[in-house]
């Protein structure tokens, strides 16, 4: 049978054997490196790569300087395993496939996720290289919020195991967690609300004043796909995102890869001590 006449569980199960086989032991926590949090891989130590393209039913990235590799190993003694390279919808990627990774290191006894990206800060208090801890998304991958024809593969969310309409999928106490590790280490870290865009591009003056005005406080491309996924499946998740560049009406400027990587350079460490933070937290309550 073609994987693709699979059923999707059947599919996430035979991946998620095929992975587990690899490790030794079973990863608690699941980190999503984005732009500005690649570098955590170098802090995990006794690490073992498997590379995307040699996972069944998975994606192979396709953009530059994503390496396209999971990696497990271990963070101050706690066995984690990180996706260097995740799948965008601008892509081309579907939201079953975005998502499916996510159901995949569930399956092999993630309780937590850790996301992280690169996003334009809206606010004007963010300054480039600060980190956001994500209170909160508005999805408008799809067009407006509620236009998600393409989360078809899942069922109407009126079951009774269905998240709460209205509830935030991302952990709370893990999030507090983030700000408190940012207040004793000294850096800047603000909690706020990320608008996801499909893309690729980026924005007009007056769609950042929409955005503004709709309550965003960051603008991105990815995480909400995946971000539902783990909710969808009973995950503890902690959302963040680095400021890279300035998204406001009154700075219209161009941003480069090098301003990105500058960025990444001042949020890197920052963002690697809440990690570290969050991994013992996850595995100690
Ligand atoms: Cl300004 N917009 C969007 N949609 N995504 C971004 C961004 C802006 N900056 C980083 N990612």
């Amino acid at each position: 049978k073609h994987p693709n006449q699979q059923c999707p569980a059947e599919r996430v199960l035979r991946t998620a054997e095929f992975i587990a086989c690899k490790l030794a032991e079973l990863p608690r926590v699941a980190i999503i490196l984005g732009s500005g949090l690649g570098n955590l891989v170098d802090y995990i130590e006794d690490a073992i790569a498997i590379d995307y393209a040699d996972i069944p039913n998975w994606g192979q990235s396709r953009i530059a300087g994503h390496s396209g590799q999971l990696i497990f190993g271990w963070l101050d003694s706690q066995p984690v395993i990180a996706m260097s390279g995740r799948f965008h919808r601008y892509e081309g990627w579907t939201t079953e496939q975005v998502s499916f990774p996510v159901r995949v290191l569930a399956a092999i006894g993630s309780h937590t996720l850790i996301v992280s990206n690169a996003a334009g800060g809206l606010n004007p208090k963010y300054r480039i290289g600060d980190i956001v801890v994500i209170r909160d998304h508005i999805d408008m991958l799809h067009g407006h919020p509620g236009q998600r024809f393409d989360y078809g593969i899942y069922p109407p969310q009126t079951r009774s195991d269905a998240p709460l309409r209205g509830a935030s999928p991302y952990d709370q106490a893990l999030s507090e967690k983030a700000l408190e590790t940012a207040r004793l280490n000294g850096f800047p870290a603000h909690s706020g609300t990320y608008l996801a865009t499909l893309g690729p591009t980026y924005e007009t003056r007056a769609e950042y004043r929409f955005m503004r005005k709709i309550g965003a406080d960051v603008v991105g491309m990815s995480t909400v796909p995946e971000v539902l996924q783990a909710q969808r499946i009973g995950m503890r998740v902690l959302g963040m995102s680095m400021v890279s560049n300035i998204a406001r009406p009154d700075a219209p400027q161009r941003t480069d890869h090098a301003d990105v990587l500058a960025a990444a350079q001042i949020a890197e460490p920052r963002m690697r001590a809440i990690v570290r933070e969050a991994v013992q937290r996850s595995t100690t309550s």
